[in-house]
This record gives structure tokens, C-alpha cells and sequence, in this order.
């Protein structure tokens, strides 16, 4: 298949783009570089060193014969290019994650907040308005967040996106409809993807665009089979304040000698994958495209769920450290019971990875290898939800 993988320098989209090339899959990258501009901004490197664009596309093709093209294009602010583009494609599956994706970084201030509304949505919505301009009839798959969801504690295994709902009309009869599971973000990022939701909703009504949401959860780990072949394929990793998850984070910090980082009482309860599983879920979700017609098709991207505290206990354990708990920066619940279904990935042939195979260990000594290329300062998470956190974060004197 022909597919364009918008985001593809980034820590998700360059092992998917690798994986689909791998499996026979025509890709062409398209990229703005913003992300290696944020690392700048916020004076931070990737655990990992990462070799340019075209490095990186130049080492694939001499380990594995195969071409992959790339297009520098802001997909929310270069429409035009990414109607040519799209034009001379003609691509059969887009794959979207060229999105902002940080939720410290996007509760930072008025300018973050503003950035990643009008990055995100306007790239989602060029694309699919670009599709229909086209008359294409290309497959859209779009990494959305298990945290649309939000983290109430009701005893429920979520849907793949959609909720039945029952109602009675003015004479009492009872109708029932489909609706999109009510969102609860929790914050401005998670916001945007609640927002990209309507947009997918109200495009696949109206103009027949056909969509895949995955609605993925936290991402762990760093190399795949693909980003091992070379080390100028090496994928990006990141521990600091702003970018970094919380597992990565603790392996990281473990390997550093720096006391994990548990926000509050570490009771948040989340949805993990390893970025193993990501790549095949992605490679799936393509592959399937033509089941997709109608109604947007949700699938919740992740394998298991975990307990920060017990995460912490874990890489404590296994690797050695010190568990610290600290003051919350995020507005959130102290504690969260999560469960979801799966069942969608899984039946299309997705046997995953938990987090009892190992791979810890092999993390670990990833970031023992780079060890010296951290900056123990950009550690800390510093980005306040609002003025309380900020308060009981950094005490009344700010
Ligand atoms: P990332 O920041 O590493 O990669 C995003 C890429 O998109 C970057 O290379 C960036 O330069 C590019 N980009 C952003 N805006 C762009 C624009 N306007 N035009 C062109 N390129 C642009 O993030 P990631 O971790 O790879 O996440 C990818 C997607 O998956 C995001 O949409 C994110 O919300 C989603 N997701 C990520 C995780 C995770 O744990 N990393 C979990 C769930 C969902
Ligand atoms: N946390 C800690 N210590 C840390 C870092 C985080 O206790 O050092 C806690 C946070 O307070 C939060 C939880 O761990 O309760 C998860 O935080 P995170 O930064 O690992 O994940 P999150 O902000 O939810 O965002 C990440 C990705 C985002 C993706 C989302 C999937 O950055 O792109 O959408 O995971 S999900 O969480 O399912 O919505």
C-alpha cells in the first residue's frame, strides 16, 4: 500500500514508518521537524542521540534496500503543500500523529495552550478537509489518547469508543443511539484530542472519510526490531520534565541514581504499550483499512494498565532505586481504578507484550548506556496545571 505517515520523525511515527516499510509498504514521511525544535527550546536532548532525516532514511535503505520519502511540511499551516503532496500520492492510508503530544507541555502557559490547540486541530482538519478537496478515498489513521476517556473510578471496562445510550421521547418511548463516550480531558493536549473526535465524527457523516481512531495509552520503551538494525536508526527517548513518561522517566532515573519521581500519591491508574506493539498496531490498523466505511472505527491501543505506585515499586525492585513522592504539578484525581477493551486489536492478530517479559531490564541498560547525555535539571516536572498546583508545588513566596 501506499501510505504517508505525517509525524514520522517522531518517537512513535519513525519505528511505525520503519515497520511498514519493512512489511512491503510504500512510505513517504512528512515531517515539520518541530519536535527536535522543542527539545531546543527547552534546552533537552533525547536520551538517545538521533540521527537527522536524512541519516536516518539513507541507513534504512542500506540496511534494508528499501526507499522511504520525506516531505518537510507544517500539516497545520502548509495546506497547500500537503495538497500537492497528497495530490501526486494519492496514498491508500495516511497515518496521523504529527500532533503535539505533551500534556506537561501543554498546560505550560497561555502560548503552549494556544499552540497545541491550533497545531493539532488545524493538522487534522487540513487533512481530512485536503482528502475530501481531492475526492480521495484514502484510509485516515489517527493516534488519538486513551485519556479522552478521562479517570473516573466507575467499575467498567471501557468501549472502543463509543457508549449506548438509552432515552425516552416526550411520550416515554425509549430510543437508543450510539454516541461518542463522553470525554473527560485532563488537559489542554488530551483537550485536542477530544476535540479531533468531533472533527472525525462530523467528516465521516457528511463527506464519507474513512477513519481509524486509535486511542492509544501511554508508550514505553525505545527500540524495535526495525530501529536495532542500525545505530543512525536509533529511536528517540524522552525523561525530561515536559516529554517524558512516567515509565520511561523511572527507568531512566533509576539508571541515573535519581530517586523516582511519584506525583502525589502515585494511586493514577493508566493504560500502557510498549512501542513494540505500537508499530504492529499501527501496521494492523493499515493493513485492515477496508473494514472501515461509516461510523469512525475506535480501538483502544493498549495492552495492560498499571498503577504509577506499583510502576514505581516494579523498576525499584528490578533495577535499584530510591521511591520519592512528590508535590502533583497536574490537576487530577489522586487515585483511579481503569479498565478497557482491547478486543479489536486483538482480533485482528495483536498478542502483546506486557511488561513481565523482560524488556525492562533491556530499557534499563539502554539508558545506562546513555547515562552521561542526561541533565538531571530537566528531570523535575515544573509545568503547573493551575495556580493551586503551582502553590503547593513551589509553596505560597510565588
Ligand atoms: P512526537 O512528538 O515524538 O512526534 C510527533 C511528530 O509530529 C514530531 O516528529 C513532530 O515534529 C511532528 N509534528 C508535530 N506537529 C506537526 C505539524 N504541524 N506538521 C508536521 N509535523 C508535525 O510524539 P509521539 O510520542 O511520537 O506521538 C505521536 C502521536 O501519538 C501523537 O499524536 C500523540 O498524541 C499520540 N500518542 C502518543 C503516546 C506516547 O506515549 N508517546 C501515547 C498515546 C498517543
Ligand atoms: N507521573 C508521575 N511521575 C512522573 C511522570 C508522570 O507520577 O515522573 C504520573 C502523572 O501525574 C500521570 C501519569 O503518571 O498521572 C501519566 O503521566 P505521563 O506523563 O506518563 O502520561 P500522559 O501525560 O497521560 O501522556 C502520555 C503521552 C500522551 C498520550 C498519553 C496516553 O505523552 O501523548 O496521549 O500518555 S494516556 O495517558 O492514556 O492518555
Amino acid at each position: 500500500m501506499r501510505v504517508l505517515v505525517l509525524g514520522g520523525d517522531g518517537f512513535c511515527g519513525w519505528p511505525s514508518a520503519l515497520h511498514l516499510s519493512e512489511h512491503g509498504h510504500d512510505v513517504t514521511i512528512v515531517d515539520n521537524l518541530v519536535r527536535r525544535r522543542a527539545d531546543d527550546e527547552l534546552g533537552v536532548q533525547s536520551l538517545t542521540p538521533i540521527a537527522t532525516m536524512s541519516e536516518r532514511i539513507q541507513a534504512w535503505y542500506e540496511v534494508s534496500g528499501r526507499q522511504i520519502g520525506f516531505a518537510d511540511i507544517d500539516v497545520a499551516h502548509d495546506y497547500d503543500s500537503l495538497v500537492r503532496l497528497l495530490d501526486s500520492a494519492r496514498p491508500d492510508s495516511v497515518v496521523h500523529f504529527a500532533e503535539q503530544r505533551s500534556a506537561p507541555y501543554s498546560m505550560k502557559d497561555p502560548a503552549h495552550k494556544r499552540y497545541t490547540i491550533d497545531n493539532n486541530l488545524n493538522a487534522t482538519n487540513n487533512l481530512i478537509v485536503a482528502i475530501i478537496a481531492l475526492g480521495l478515498d484514502t484510509h485516515v489513521v489517527h493516534l488519538g489518547s486513551m485519556g479522552v476517556y478521562g479517570y473516573e473510578t466507575v467499575p467498567v471496562d471501557l468501549p472502543e469508543g463509543y457508549l449506548t445510550v438509552s432515552y425516552p421521547d416526550r411520550e416515554g418511548e425509549m430510543h437508543s443511539r450510539d454516541i461518542l463516550y463522553p470525554t473527560l480531558p485532563g488537559s489542554v493536549y488530551h483537550l485536542s484530542k477530544s476535540l479531533d473526535q468531533l472533527l472525525f465524527q462530523f467528516y465521516a457523516r457528511n463527506d464519507g472519510v474513512r477513519v481509524t481512531d486509535l486511542h492509544q495509552g501511554i508508550v514505553w520503551g525505545t527500540q524495535t526490531e526495525e530501529t536495532e538494525r542500525d545505530p543512525r536508526l536509533m529511536n528517540r527517548f524522552d525523561y525530561d520534565g515536559d516529554y517524558g513518561t512516567v515509565l520511561n522517566r523511572f527507568v531512566v532515573e533509576a539508571a541515573v541514581g535519581y530517586p523516582l519521581t511519584v506525583h502525589g500519591s502515585g494511586g493514577q491508574t493508566r493504560a500502557f504499550i510498549n512501542v513494540r506493539d505500537t508499530v504492529r498496531c499501527i501496521r494492523l490498523a493499515v493493513e485492515s483499512g477496508d473494514e472501515v466505511s461509516g461510523q469512525v472505527r475506535v480501538m483502544n491501543q493498549m495492552t495492560e494498565t498499571h498503577r504509577v505506585s506499583t510502576l514505581a515499586r516494579l523498576v525499584a525492585d528490578t533495577l535499584g532505586a530510591e521511591v520519592n513522592t512528590v508535590a502533583n504539578p497536574r490537576q487530577e484525581a489522586d487515585q483511579n481504578e481503569l479498565s478497557a477493551r482491547n478486543d479489536r486489536l486483538l482480533g485482528l492478530g495483536l498478542e502483546p507484550i506486557t511488561l513481565r517479559s523482560g524488556l525492562l531490564e533491556a530499557e534499563a541498560e539502554l539508558a545506562r548506556q546513555f547515562a552521561d547525555r542526561v541533565d538531571t535539571k530537566r528531570i523535575p516536572a515544573k509545568s503547573y496545571w493551575n495556580k493551586n498546583r503551582r502553590t503547593a508545588v513551589e509553596g505560597d513566596s510565588v
